[in-house]
C-alpha cells in the first residue's frame, strides 16, 4: 500500500488551519499544518494531531446507527429506562424512516413547534441545519447557544456601528492591539504574529480580562475586572476619552450621531467611581485610555468575556462598540475591516428564510420569546431555558421530540439538572442524538447516529472565516456507517420536502453553494485542486478599500455613511430603544454578585466565572484522547491564594464547588492569575473517560460547570444567560458518591 497525501482543513476548533493528511490502507498514519494555508501558515496544535487517534479509533467512536432496545416508536417508549436499556443496530434508512415518520405524526398532533432541533457551535452545517428546519415547517434555529455565543456582542455591533459581525481588528497592521475578554487558547494561529509585532515594538498591547491570561505578561496595560463590570469599565474609558478630548473632533461631528447625548453619559463615570465598580485601578483607566486615544489605530478582539454570558450582555456590548466608535478607526488599516462583501453563510437561499416576513415576527412561535424580544427577532431561536421547561412541563406548549446534531445540551446549557429533566422527561416522546462518541446526552437518547470528523468528510467550511473559501477532501473513509452532518441532513431533508433538497450527495451541494451563492462555477476536482480561494471585499477591487464609508461602499442605497439607520454611527441608539433598551449605554450590576445579592453572597461569597478555553479541549469534546487529556488531566478551579488559605485548600486538592443550583468537583488550581474573590472552572466538564491514562470521565453531573449556572434572571430582553457571574461556595473536600 502506498501512502496517500491529501490536503484539507481541521475543524476541530474555529481557527480552521491547513492539514495535510498522510494515510495508509484507510488508516492515518500522519498528519501536518499545511504551511500554503493562507490562515494558519503550517501552524497546527496537539487537538488538531489527535485526528490520527479519532479516526483511528474503530473501538470507542459510535460506528452504526442505533435505536434503544425498549423505545418501540409505534407502541411502548419507556422514557424511564433511559440510559438504562441496551441499544440495537439499526440501518440508516430505518433510521432515517422512523425519525420522519416521527416529524409528521407530531407534526400533525402538535404543530411543527414541539420537534426541537438542537446544535451547539458552528460545526460547518448551520445554513443546512437551518434549512432542515424550513422543511420541517420551523424558521431559524430552533435550539442553538446564541443566546450565550457571540450573537450579544455581534448586535450591538450592528445597532451601533452597522457592522454585524465581532468586529475583529487587524491585528496585523495596528498600533494596539487589544484582547478583551478573548482567550490565547483561541488564538493558537494568532499568537505569534501578535507577539512578533509586540517584540519588535510595533505595536502595544492591552489585555482586560479577569484572569492573566497566557499573553497578558506581554501586556502594556492588563486590567483585571470583576467580572460582569465590563460596560462600567468600557463607560470610564470614554470618560477620559473625552475630558481630555482624545478623539478627532471633525470626524466625530461628520460621522456619528448623539456624541453630545453620550459625552454627558459618560460624565457619570469618572475613573475614580469606574474604578469602585470594576477594581481596576483608576490610573490604569487613565493610562489605558491615552494609550487607546493616541497611539492608534487600535484592533479590538472583543470575544465572549466582556458582554455574552452576563445579565448585562447587551448594554456592555454596546459600551465597547461605541469606545470604539469613538476611537474612529473604522475601515482603516490597523483598525476595524469593514468587509461588505455579502456572506454565504445564512443566506436566505439556503436557510430558506423567508425576508419578507414580519421583522416583529409576530406570526412566528419561539419559546421564550415573549419574555426576550430581542432575541425572539435576531437570536431567531427557541429560548433554551424556556424550550428546557416545556419539555419538562409541556408549557407553554409541549415539546415532543429533541433532535441533538453536534450538541451536547447537558453541557452547553446552564442549570444541566433541569436539562437533565427535561431530557428524561415522560413527555419528550423522541430523543436523537449525532455525534462521535457516546456523549452523556447520546446515552440517554431513543436513536442514536454515527459521525464522520473532519479528515473523514468532503464538504466545506462554511463560515468562510476571513473571506477565505477553503476546500476540504476526505482524506480517508470513515470507520463503520458513519455520516457527515450534512449527508444527514440531505437525506432527512429529501424525505420531509423533496423539493428543498434536490442534489445527489454533498458534494453537489458544495459545488451548488459555491455557484449559486458566490459565483464560484467549477468542478468538483478544481475546487479541491485550487484549496484556498480568496474572496474579494465586495469593493469590485483589486486590494483591499478603504474608508468605504466616505465612497457611498457601505450602504445598500449607495449613499455616504455606515450601515445604521442614521448612517452614522450611532451612540444614541433609537432602534434599540424601540426593544426597551436605555438609547444610550449605561451600567447595570449583573443579576447575582456579591454586590447585587448581598444576602445570597453571606451563603455563596465567591463570584464564579465560567467556561474559559484551554487549549486541548472543544467545549466537552476530548477529555478521552489520551494525548490532549495528558495536559488537563483533572477538573481544576482557579483560587486566589489568600482565598484558598481561608478555605484551607491546598493547591491540586479536591474541594466541592457548590451553587444554589447544584454542586461539582473539581481540583484546585491556586494561582494568582485570578482575582480574589472570584472562581473560574473551565469550559469542558471532563465528562469522558480516558482509558489509555487510567482518568476516570465525570459525566455531565460531576464536574460540569453548567450544574451551577443559573438560567434566570437573564439579560431582560435578549436572555444571556449569567455563566460568567453569579455566586457560588468552595468547601475543602469532596463528600458525595460519584
Ligand atoms: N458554563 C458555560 N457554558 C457554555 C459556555 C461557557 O463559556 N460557559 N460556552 C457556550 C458556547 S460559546 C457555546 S458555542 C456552546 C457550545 O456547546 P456545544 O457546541 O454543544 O458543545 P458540547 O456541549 O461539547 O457538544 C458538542 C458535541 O458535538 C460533538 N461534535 C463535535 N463536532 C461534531 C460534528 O462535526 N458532528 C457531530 N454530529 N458531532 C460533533 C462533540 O463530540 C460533542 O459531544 O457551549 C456554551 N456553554
Ligand atoms: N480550545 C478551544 N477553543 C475554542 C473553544 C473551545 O471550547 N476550546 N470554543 C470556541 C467557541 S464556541 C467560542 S464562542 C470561542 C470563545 O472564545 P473566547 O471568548 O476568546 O474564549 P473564552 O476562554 O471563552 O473567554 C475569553 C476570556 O474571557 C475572560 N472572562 C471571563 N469573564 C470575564 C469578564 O467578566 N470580563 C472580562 N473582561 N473577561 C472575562 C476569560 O478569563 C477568558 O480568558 O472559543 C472558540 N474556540
Ligand atoms: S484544533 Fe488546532 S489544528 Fe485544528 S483548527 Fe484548531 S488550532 Fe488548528
Ligand atoms: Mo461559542
Amino acid at each position: 500500500m502506498t501512502v496517500r497525501k491529501t490536503r484539507t482543513v481541521c475543524t476541530t476548533c474555529h481557527a480552521r488551519c491547513g492539514a495535510v493528511v498522510y494515510s495508509e490502507d484507510n488508516k492515518i498514519v500522519r498528519v501536518e499544518g499545511d504551511p500554503d494555508s493562507p490562515r494558519s501558515q503550517g501552524v497546527f496544535c496537539g487537538s488538531g494531531l489527535s485526528q490520527k487517534e479519532i479516526h483511528n479509533d474503530t473501538d470507542g467512536r459510535i460506528l452504526y446507527p442505533m435505536k434503544r432496545v425498549d423505545w418501540d416508536p409505534k407502541g411502548e417508549r419507556h422514557p424511564e429506562t433511559r440510559g438504562t436499556s441496551e441499544f440495537e443496530r439499526i440501518s440508516w434508512d430505518e433510521a432515517l424512516d422512523i425519525i420522519t415518520e416521527e416529524c409528521f405524526r407530531i407534526k400533525d398532533e402538535y404543530g411543527p413547534e414541539a420537534i426541537v432541533t438542537g446544535q451547539g457551535t458552528g460545526r460547518t452545517t448551520n445554513h443546512w441545519h437551518c434549512r432542515l428546519n424550513s422543511s420541517l415547517g420551523l424558521e431559524g434555529w430552533s435550539l442553538a447557544p446564541t443566546h450565550v455565543c457571540l450573537m450579544p456582542l455581534m448586535l450591538p455591533n450592528a445597532f451601533t456601528l452597522g457592522i454585524y459581525s465581532d468586529c475583529d481588528g487587524d491585528m496585523a497592521n495596528a498600533s494596539t492591539i487589544v484582547h478583551w475578554g478573548a482567550s490565547p487558547a483561541t488564538q493558537r494561529s494568532k499568537a505569534k504574529m501578535i507577539l512578533d509585532r509586540i517584540e519588535s515594538g510595533q505595536t502595544k498591547y492591552v489585555v482586560i480580562d479577569v484572569r492573566y491570561t497566557d499573553l497578558a505578561k506581554n501586556a502594556d496595560y492588563w486590567l483585571q475586572p470583576r467580572p460582569g463590570t465590563d460596560c462600567a469599565l468600557a463607560l470610564g474609558l470614554m470618560n477620559v476619552l473625552v475630558e481630555e478630548k482624545l478623539y478627532d473632533s471633525d470626524w466625530i461631528e461628520k460621522w456619528t450621531y448623539g456624541f453630545d447625548e453620550l459625552a454627558e453619559r459618560v460624565r457619570n463615570y469618572p475613573p475614580e467611581k469606574v474604578s469602585k465598580i470594576t477594581g481596576v485601578p483608576a490610573d490604569d483607566i487613565v493610562g489605558c485610555a491615552r494609550l487607546l486615544g493616541t497611539n492608534g489605530p487600535t484592533a479590538f478582539q472583543t470575544i465572549l468575556g466582556p458582554g455574552c454570558m452576563h445579565t448585562n450582555a447587551i448594554q456592555t456590548g454596546r459600551a465597547i462598540a461605541c469606545l470604539q466608535g469613538m476611537l474612529g478607526h473604522l475601515d482603516v488599516p490597523g483598525g476595524i475591516p469593514i468587509n461588505v462583501a455579502f456572506s454565504a453563510m445564512l443566506d436566505d437561499r439556503i436557510t430558506l428564510w423567508d425576508p419578507m416576513k414580519d421583522p416583529g415576527r409576530s406570526d412566528l412561535f419561539t419559546f421564550g420569546g415573549e419574555d426576550y424580544p430581542l432575541y425572539k427577532v435576531f437570536g431567531r431561536s427557541n429560548d433554551p431555558a424556556t424550550t428546557f421547561e416545556a419539555a419538562i412541563t409541556g408549557e407553554p406548549r409541549p415539546v415532543k421530540m429533541m433532535v441533538f446534531i453536534a450538541n451536547d445540551p447537558l453541557l452547553c446549557y446552564e442549570n444541566a439538572n433541569r436539562v437533565h429533566e427535561a431530557i428524561t422527561s415522560p413527555n419528550v416522546d423522541t430523543i436523537v442524538s449525532k455525534d462521535f462518541y457516546f456523549s452523556p446526552t447520546t446515552k440517554l437518547a431513543d436513536i442514536v447516529l454515527p459521525s464522520s470528523d473532519w479528515s473523514e468528510r468532503d464538504t466545506i467550511d462554511e463560515e468562510l472565516f476571513g473571506g477565505l473559501v477553503i476546500s476540504s477532501e476526505r482524506a480517508v473513509d470513515p470507520p463503520g456507517e458513519c455520516w457527515d452532518d450534512w449527508k444527514f441532513f440531505l437525506e432527512w431533508g429529501k424525505r420531509l420536502n423533496p423539493e428543498h433538497w434536490p442534489w445527489k450527495d454533498e458534494k453537489e451541494m458544495v459545488l451548488w453553494r459555491l455557484r449559486e451563492l458566490l459565483g464560484m462555477d467549477m468542478t468538483w476536482e478544481e475546487y479541491v485542486e485550487g484549496a484556498y480561494f480568496k474572496l474579494d471585499d465586495g469593493s469590485g477591487s483589486e486590494g483591499p478599500v478603504y474608508k468605504k464609508y466616505e465612497k457611498g461602499m457601505i450602504r445598500p442605497d449607495g449613499q455616504l455613511g455606515f450601515n445604521t439607520p442614521t448612517g452614522r454611527i450611532e451612540f444614541w441608539c433609537d432602534a434599540l430603544a424601540r426593544f426597551g433598551y436605555d438609547p444610550l449605554p449605561d451600567y447595570d450590576e449583573p443579576a447575582e454578585t456579591p454586590v447585587s445579592q448581598p444576602e445570597l453572597a453571606k451563603e455563596y461569597p465567591f463570584t464564579l466565572v465560567t467556561g474559559h478555553r484551554l487549549y486541548a479541549f472543544f467545549h466537552s469534546a476530548w477529555t478521552n484522547i489520551p494525548a490532549q487529556r495528558e495536559l488537563y488531566p483533572h477538573p481544576f478551579f482557579l483560587i486566589h491564594p489568600d482565598d484558598a488559605r481561608e478555605i484551607g485548600v491546598d493547591n491540586g486538592e479536591w474541594a466541592t464547588i457548590e451553587s444554589p443550583r447544584g454542586r461539582i468537583k473539581s481540583k484546585a488550581h491556586v494561582t494568582y492569575e485570578i482575582l480574589k474573590g472570584v472562581i473560574a472552572v473551565p469550559r469542558h466538564g471532563w465528562r469522558d473517560e480516558c482509558k489509555e491514562l487510567g482518568l476516570p470521565g465525570y459525566g455531565w453531573d460531576q464536574a460540569n460547570p453548567n450544574v451551577l449556572v443559573p438560567s434566570r434572571p437573564a439579560e431582560p430582553r435578549y436572555g444571556a444567560t449569567a455563566m460568567r457571574s453569579s455566586l457560588c461556595r468552595v468547601k475543602k473536600g469532596v463528600d458525595f458518591n460519584e
